[in-house]
């Protein structure tokens, strides 16, 4: 093999290598309700999530506790209308105070990822 081949390859192998690298984007979280520190007139029935990418339900966890740590969810997090980017779990009735949200999920990529975010009813 000539050097000149040898280095050819080594640069394709190389990029091979990097690309996926380069054009891989982790999900994250997008947007969420309630969101981050809001202040909601009425207690909210349901806590959404939505992500860039698509997320596992399954492998999800989202809790949401009062000031004393007792859970007011539900505990079963599903997709939004099938919508494999998003998450969804149903609250108790719940009144004024604070709350807090925990979650946690698997991205399509393998990855976890995970947040934690206060919210209020007045
Ligand atoms: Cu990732």
């Amino acid at each position: 093999m000539s050097k000149a081949t040898k280095q050819s390859l080594w640069t394709s192998f190389l990029l091979l290598l990097l690309f996926p690298m380069i054009s891989h984007a982790h999900v994250h979280m997008n947007k969420m309700q309630p969101a981050k520190n809001e202040v909601l007139a009425s207690a909210p029935s349901i806590v959404q999530l939505w992500f860039s990418g698509a997320v596992s339900a399954e492998w999800s966890k989202i809790e949401v506790t009062d000031t004393k740590g007792e859970r007011v969810d539900h505990g079963t997090v599903s997709n939004i209308d099938d919508d494999p980017k998003s998450l969804q779990i149903n609250l108790k009735p719940i009144g004024p105070g604070s709350y807090e949200i925990k979650w946690s999920t698997v991205a399509n990529d393998g990855h976890r990822i995970k947040g934690s975010s206060p919210f209020s009813v007045k």
